[in-house]
């Protein structure tokens, strides 16, 4: 298995604030409140897309921030929401805590969407606050902020295509001339032993591709380096047989063929009913044509499909990125479900409970997640703004704690560096 991750920092949008406005009309003296509510921040959504191989982009792109919601207006107008912003990512991207290493949600299937964080509400205008008492609210709520986090995408890639082949055969520098993989080459075998990936882009398209150690005659038993990292490809959807047909080492390119075929047989049966799409390497070093030609015939005889390329002078590259492409592009998996519906994913630190008191002599300070959002929505030097600051601390039994830490008439509340004399 092999991992792709990125770091990405998303912002929701802020709620627009509500507005003061009264209305204004020939012949009414004094019109009643009708400031508007603001907008709802845009949220940040992440959705999975068949089409994406890798986090590639996510490796340029580290911040993405949702559109806030705009301003109430006065006649009661609603102001705009934000718009939401919708990130896709490959199937199998999950969304990771980057604190906790808590995974958030796995996103395992076509077109699973989340919203990894919602946008502010929107502050509501002042013609909410008119009551019995309070005829012209001359009060508005700020919005609410947009949840912001850092969040760890991780990507398990699959191979789509798998490399196999006799050591030497150029499977590494297949790898090499069609991803930006650089996986070590040398002139002697088993140079490669662990399994390389690299990405193939291709116009539109991208295909993961696996290079994997040679296999010679007996690695079942044993020899060379075994056959165990077979299961490396057990799950592409094509395997590129490479065949060195130069004939530089004095090997026979149809004894090679048929002797890794034969331990794909003995690893397991699935292996070798993979479809194959034969590659004839190393064409720029030919010594004898008759080798390759026999050689092919043999193949086509077998029924396999033949491309000849030479990575050192990239003959027959394009063609063979082409012949994949398409393979894949034809043999797309659609049977995962899809899955419909949105899923939440709670936003972090919101115990609105919180709610720390500390006291010094007479002085109560108050502090927690409730007060700190209060706040945000209140504007302090303002008198209505204040009486309703006043009234959600009673509404949320904010006083009634203040009551139990020993908070009497006459004494003192604190908020951010602001104090009120507590009367009954
Ligand atoms: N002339 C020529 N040489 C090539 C070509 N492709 C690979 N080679 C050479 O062949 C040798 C082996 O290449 P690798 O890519 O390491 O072969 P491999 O199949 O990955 O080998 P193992 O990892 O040992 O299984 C190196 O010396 C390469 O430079 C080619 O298209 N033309
Ligand atoms: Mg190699």
């Amino acid at each position: 298995m092999f991992i792709d991750r990125a770091k990405i920092y998303i912002k929701a949008g802020d709620g627009g604030s509500g507005v003061i406005s009264f209305r204004r009309e020939k012949f009414v003296a004094y019109g009643g409140p009708n400031g508007g509510d603001g907008g709802k921040g845009g949220d940040i959504i992440f959705t999975a897309d068949p089409n994406l191989k890798t986090l590639m982009d996510f490796k340029y792109r580290q911040h993405y921030k949702g559109e806030n919601g705009g301003n109430g207006m006065g006649s009661n107008k609603h102001g705009k929401n934000g718009k939401d912003l919708v990130i896709k990512v490959p199937v199998g991207t999950a969304l990771i805590d980057p604190d906790t290493d808590e995974v958030l949600c796995d996103l395992a299937r076509p077109g699973q969407t989340v919203i990894a964080a919602q946008g502010g509400r929107g502050g509501r205008g002042n013609a909410h606050f008119k009551s019995s008492v309070m005829k012209a609210p001359r009060f508005a709520e700020s919005g609410d902020e947009g949840v912001e986090r850092w969040l760890f995408l991780e990507l398990k890639l699959l191979a789509d295509v798998g490399l196999i082949g006799f050591p030497n055969a150029g499977k590494s520098t297949l790898l090499s001339v069609l991803t930006a993989a650089k996986p070590k080459i040398a002139n002697y075998p088993f140079t490669t032993l662990t399994p390389n990936l690299g990405v193939c882009s291709w116009y539109d398209k991208s295909f993961v591709i696996a290079d994997i150690p040679g296999l010679i005659e007996g690695a079942g038993e044993g020899a060379g380096l075994g056959h165990h990292f077979l299961r490396h490809i057990e799950r592409t959807k094509l395997l590129l047989h490479l065949v060195d047909v130069s004939g530089i080492e004095g090997r026979d390119p149809i004894d090679d063929f048929n002797k890794v075929n034969n331990e794909l047989k003995q690893y397991n049966d699935d292996l070798i009913k993979k479809p194959q799409l034969v590659v004839a390497t190393k064409t720029d070093a030919l010594t004898d044509i008759s080798v390759y030609t026999k050689f092919k015939t043999a193949a086509q005889e077998m029924g396999y499909k033949v491309c000849a390329i030479s990575s050192v002078t990239s003959e027959g590259i394009d063609e063979l990125k082409n012949l994949v492409a398409s393979y894949l592009d034809k043999n797309k998996q659609d049977d995962l479900p899809s899955e419909e519906g949105v899923d939440i994913i709670p936003s972090p630190s919101q115990d609105l409970s919180e709610l720390n008191i500390e006291v010094k002599g007479s002085t109560y300070k108050i502090s927690g997640a409730m007060i700190d959002r209060l706040l945000k929505r209140v504007n302090l030097t303002d008198e209505d703004s204040l009486r309703y600051f006043q009234n959600t601390l009673l509404k949320y039994g904010v006083i009634d704690k203040l009551k139990e830490a020993g908070l009497k008439n006459g004494e003192y509340v604190s908020v951010r560096g602001l104090e009120f004399e507590y009367m009954e």
